[in-house]
């Protein structure tokens, strides 16, 4: 948008071959830059992706990285999931040799407007709701980043028109330069992503880098009600807070079950509590972060309320799979953190017979105790976690080693009764057992939906 980049003649090393170097490669490679591109793994496992490549002209270095290649560049372009700090990335760095998340390259070949949105948890419930209600009022509209799809792959889509509504990663987000959001949301802040911040100080500051090049003309929406984030709460944009709890200076908040929006003095209201679609009190609060975004973005308090009402929720997250015998099963695959486990514990009155496990990722399942205590009757533990799980909640709840979602989705089965919930927020990530957090989520209701079969053919069987 801001600074645009010349790759023609640049050479461009790319690194990771999975959604987001595969874009960035085809991307650099389509503007007449000498592109490598390099991974761990094999040309086996990266599979079909090596061969439009080639054909695209990249050069590939696969099963390895090597030092020469990543100081021979003049850009270095890490996928998320490779540590900012990796020693290859070090050296380069020390060399000299510009080194770019890929938002930072796509940011510079953007038209229109951006909303980046950030946080702990939510981010992808506020990301696509913006982006629904946006749509909804007529405004050309991407929705990309760390949902799923490549910013960067979207770039020729956009005109002066359109808004990028942009969902960003604190690994993304580590390796900007000029990256600027017009309207910034900085959600929440929990521990999440340990393994590779190390510190919640060093977490939160790469998130905040959101706010870095913002100008006097842009906007910050922040949560009032998160003592964590509220220090983040940046000098230059407009600040705008929203609040389940207060009124705000500026804003939006709940007053007496209507959300309020309030910008220079005047008050409007928005919506009633009662027609937010979504279950818990932490979709309030990305409700309130939306309607913010939205009505600074442009669009009118009655297009917030009519995209609000009609928004279906989001994949994986406490998404209602099917009720079976009178048990209800949801998917919530994208708990990966234990805040996000705690949230989904939340929603629910009691009863739940929770999947948890997978990748840890330095966190502290201690927190879990309380509401396993008071809402949960059996932990099924799965993956690489499950020792770490065991100890860290012993006491708290019945607890069963299942090893695999299979069997764990089996006992569950056998286990639950009328009325119960069975709930997969695992509270870590996916990468031990399956491709990402939507494999998971799809293995899990596949396994639901072939229940939901047994149980009809056996009672038709029957009738
Ligand atoms: N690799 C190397 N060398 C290394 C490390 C990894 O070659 O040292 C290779 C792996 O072999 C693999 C590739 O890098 O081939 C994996 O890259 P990646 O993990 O960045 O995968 P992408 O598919 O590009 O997904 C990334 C984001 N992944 C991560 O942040 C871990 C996706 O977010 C995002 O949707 C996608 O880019 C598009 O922007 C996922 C995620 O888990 C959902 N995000 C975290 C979260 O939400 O908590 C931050």
């Amino acid at each position: 948008m801001a600074n645009p980049f010349e790759l023609r003649g640049k050479r461009v090393l790319v690194v990771g071959l999975a959604r987001t170097g595969v874009a960035t490669a085809q991307f650099c490679a389509g503007r007449g830059a000498k592109v490598t591109a390099t991974d761990a793994r094999s040309e086996n496992e990266i599979g079909e992706a090596t061969k439009s490549l080639r054909a695209a002209g990249v050069q590939l270095e696969l099963g390895g990285h090597k030092e020469k290649t990543f100081l021979d560049q003049d850009l270095v372009i890490p996928s998320p999931g490779v540590p900012a700090d990796a020693p290859l990335l070090q050296a380069a760095r020390a060399k000299g040799v510009t080194i770019w998340s890929e938002i930072e390259l796509a940011d510079r070949f953007l038209k229109g407007r951006m909303i980046g949105i950030t946080g702990s948890n939510g981010k992808t419930t506020t990301t696509s709701l913006i982006a629904h209600i946006l749509r909804d009022a007529g405004v050309p509209t991407i929705l990309a980043g760390n949902i799923g799809t490549p910013l960067i792959s979207q770039g020729e889509q956009t005109s002066d028109k359109t808004i990028s509504v942009t969902e960003l990663s604190s690994f993304q987000l580590e390796l900007i330069d000029t990256f600027r959001a017009d309207i910034s949301v900085f959600l929440n802040l929990t521990p999440d992503h340990l393994d590779r911040h190390h510190t919640l100080e060093a977490y939160g500051a790469a998130k905040a880098r959101i706010f870095e090049n913002q100008t006097e003309s842009d906007s910050a929406v922040l949560n009032a009600d998160d003592s964590a984030t509220r220090p983040y709460a940046p000098a230059k944009p407009q600040v705008f807070w929203f609040s389940r709890k207060q009124r705000v200076a500026q804003g939006t908040f709940v007053r007496e079950n209507e959300i309020v929006f309030r910008q220079d003095g005047k008050d409007e209201f928005v919506l009633k509590l009662q027609d937010i679609p979504l279950a818990g009190a932490h979709n309030v609060e990305n409700v309130l972060a939306a309607v913010a975004a939205a009505r600074l973005a442009g669009a009118q308090a009655a297009e917030i309320a009519s995209g609000v009402r009609s928004f279906a929720g989001v994949e994986h997250r406490l998404e209602f799979v099917a009720e079976i015998g009178g048990v209800r099963y949801y998917n919530d695959s994208k708990a990966t953190n234990v805040d996000a486990t705690v949230k989904a514990l939340d929603v629910f009155s009691g009863r739940i017979l929770i999947v948890l496990g997978g990748k840890d990722k330095g966190s502290d399942y201690t927190v879990l105790q309380k509401p396993l205590r008071e809402k949960a009757i059996l932990a099924l533990l799965i993956g690489a976690a499950s020792e770490k799980i065991e100890k860290q909640i012993a006491g708290s709840v019945a607890i069963e080693r299942a090893g695999t979602i299979q069997r764990a989705v089996e006992i569950a089965s056998h286990v639950a009764r009328p009325g119960d919930v069975v709930l997969l927020a695992p509270a870590c990530a996916s990468f031990d057992q399956f491709d990402n957090y939507e494999h998971r989520g799809r293995v899990f209701k596949d396994l639901v939906h072939q229940l939901e079969r047994q149980a009809a053919s056996t009672s038709s069987g029957r009738g």
